[in-house]
């Protein structure tokens, strides 16, 4: 690493397709999708869906994408969905699933595990009379993503899933980074996502892919999220080009998170002793820094002065995702150059 190559610790999502991965992208075989005719969308989607023991699968263009057609899979417009005030899809997606599947979103606390407290839901689940909206759907989030990347463990999803089941609604679970979870508690994805009907995951984060999501569940959900997909003009022809990258990183790149979970503990560590910033130790592979002396602009630039990138992540907090491109001696020297950056403020 040189003195003056840039360490983007802003998120996984910046992580680059490698040679390999290239190579099996250059090489993939493919058909018009929308016909259902690509060799290696299929070959994906029969991958994820196995890999998260759900039915069937439906690959898509963003994680933003496959969590919007699973809320317009589960509801229909007027119906409620409860989710974590924390949650991304309550945050982060530009209010989609209010806008175009005219639902309600409905935040109850998130614990700092990323989960709820199951007499949350338990109280917000709607009697069914004229007046009320349909409490049609419980949204998870594993890893959390705001909650610095915490892992919800099964039986806590199960625990609230069963709630949720009770009352007659359905659960999806955003696991944009379900194998961070699998890796970091030793629990395969499927045992962590069993209790909720779909699960989204991301392939352009930690798993390196260029671009791509996929939505998994029982078949007869995901042949709706196939025709939500095609409104919002997700129907892709020959995606199996990018498909290739997903089959890639599904074989490839799963168990080397870990290094990305040893390389933020290695991060954590090295910031928390700096002083001003208080540091959690991470679950998995997000860092965040609660600014303790001087401001999160301050700090942004003065990291970025140094040629450390990372983000705001709410009121007086940053935050820094480790990934596949920064590697353990590119830990180090983002650790030295911040270290200067604190003795020069
Ligand atoms: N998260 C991105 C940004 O949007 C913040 C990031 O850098 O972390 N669910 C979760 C839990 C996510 O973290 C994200 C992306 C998504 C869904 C949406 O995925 P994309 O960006 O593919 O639409």
């Amino acid at each position: 690493m040189s003195d003056t190559q840039s360490i983007d610790l802003r998120s996984d999502t910046v992580t680059q397709p490698d040679a390999a991965m290239r190579r099996a992208m250059a090489g993939a075989e493919v058909g018009d999708d929308v016909f259902g005719d690509d060799p290696s969308v299929n070959r994906l989607e029969a991958m994820a869906a196995e890999r998260v023991g759900k039915e069937a699968a439906v690959y898509v263009p963003s994680g933003t994408m496959a969590n919007l057609v699973a809320v317009l899979s589960h509801t229909r417009p007027t119906d409620e969905v409860l989710l974590g005030s924390q949650s991304h899809i309550f945050n982060a997606e530009v209010a989609g699933s209010a806008r175009i599947g005219g639902v309600q979103l409905r935040p109850l606390p998130n614990d700092a595990g990323g989960g709820l407290d199951e007499s949350d839901v338990e109280a917000a689940i709607r009697e069914p009379n004229l007046h009320t909206p349909r409490t049609a759907l419980l949204c998870l989030e594993n890893t959390h993503n705001s909650c610095g990347g915490q892992v919800l463990p099964a039986a806590k999803t199960e625990a609230l899933a069963a709630i949720a089941r009770e009352a007659g609604a359905g659960v999806h679970l955003d696991g944009a980074r379900i194998f961070n979870a699998e890796v970091a508690s030793e629990t395969p994805a499927a045992e962590l996502v069993a209790a909720a009907d779909s699960v989204s995951f991301c392939l352009s984060k930690g798993l390196a892919c260029p671009v791509g999501s996929v939505l998994c569940g029982p078949s007869e959900l995901i042949d709706r999220a196939r025709r939500e997909r095609k409104m919002l003009g997700g129907g892709m022809r020959q995606a199996g080009v990018l498909a290739a990258a997903g089959v890639h990183a599904l074989e490839h790149n799963i168990e080397r998170l870990a290094e990305d979970h040893a390389n933020a503990r290695t991060l954590a560590e090295g910031l928390g002793r700096l002083g001003p910033f208080a540091v959690e130790t991470p679950a998995t592979n997000i860092v965040i820094l609660r600014v303790l002396e001087g401001t999160r602009e301050g700090w942004l630039a003065a990291f970025a002065d140094q040629g450390v990138r990372a983000v705001p992540f709410g009121a007086g907090r940053i935050r820094m995702v480790t990934h596949k491109d920064v590697d353990a001696a590119a830990i180090d020297e983002a650790l030295r150059r911040i270290e200067q950056a604190v003795a020069a403020a």
